[in-house]
């Protein structure tokens, strides 16, 4: 599968409405490992009696009746994910839509249980991880049926180039959801619920309005979800989940880090990421030690 996996068309869809819904985008071999892969978790999750690091339970999860909110970094728990976020159909997606190679972001795998797993209330998510332009999207795959009653997501198009909202609560706590008055002046009948066959695809732009209901169904909705960015793109350190977001966050896909930032409306070539060697002084850098 090469770089022109969306079409002109889709190009400006997206461009425009902020997101794409991409109907059976991951073929039945990949639908098969990656099933294989969650359940290896689901099962691994059923010694605990608790959220950890890597799990985030409901409340009456248990060994026989498992109820999962979300694996934390799957990429960096699984060869399967891995690839399919670092080499397959989803990373060449991510670098289609933006057009070269990709910075990775963060991966999280959303269950919504079963019998009223609970809703994502509507929120953006570059509050979460400010980057240095508005170029981050998420690619979300469905891994199982996805209809109306098992709590789609759900996106308000063309929101994406409207308002940054407030996420925080009144008490001034993070709450991680927009006001209610905020909620009210939307135009919810607009809202778009992106449901589909397994192996359908979602994207959405990071200033995207979105959120899901509850799963009132009786069967769990997994939506695999991983963020990129541009290439020139930087999430800004010291706020929010920028910097704490898994091993594999920063990793270029399908190309070479550039360096090339622009910050202001001013584009500059950096110096290099010193981050794991540690930085050079000027004095040694600029007499070529
Ligand atoms: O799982 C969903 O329906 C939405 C997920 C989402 O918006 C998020 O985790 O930021």
């Amino acid at each position: 599968m090469g770089h022109d996996v969306v079409t002109a068309a889709q190009h400006e869809f997206y461009a425009s409405h902020g997101y794409l819904q991409l109907e059976s985008f991951l073929d039945a071999e990949w639908m098969t490992e990656l099933r294989a892969a969650s359940d290896q978790f689901v099962d691994e999750s059923r010694s605990l009696t608790g959220s950890s690091r890597r799990f985030d339970l409901e409340p009456g999860h248990s060994a026989t009746n498992p109820r999962l909110r979300r694996l934390v970094s799957p990429v960096d728990l699984h060869e399967t994910f891995h690839r399919l976020a670092f080499e397959g159909p989803v990373a060449q997606l991510a670098m289609a839509l933006l057009g070269g190679p990709v910075r990775f972001h963060h991966s999280k795998l959303n269950y919504k249980w079963s019998g009223g797993g609970e809703e994502v209330k509507w929120h953006q998510d570059i509050q979460f991880w400010p980057h240095t332009d508005f170029s981050p999207l998420t690619i979300g795959v469905y891994l199982d049926d996805v209809d109306d009653e098992m709590g789609p997501m759900g996106v308000l198009p063309g929101s994406h180039l409207g308002t940054l909202y407030d996420l925080y609560n009144a008490d001034g706590s993070w709450g991680g959801a927009m006001n209610d008055a905020d909620i009210a002046a939307l135009p919810i009948d607009e809202m778009v619920w992106l449901q589909g066959p397994a192996g359908s695809v979602t994207v959405h732009n990071c200033a995207m309005v979105h959120g899901s209901m509850p799963n009132l169904s009786d069967r769990p909705r997994p939506l695999l979800l991983q963020t990129y960015s541009a290439l020139d793109s930087y999430p800004v350190l010291g706020i929010g989940a920028n910097g704490v977001d898994g091993a594999n966050s920063g990793r270029i896909v399908g190309g070479a880090p550039s360096q090339e930032v622009t910050v202001d409306g001013r584009p500059m070539r950096g110096a290099p990421d010193w981050r794991k060697q540690g930085p050079p002084t000027i004095f040694g850098s600029q007499q070529a030690e």
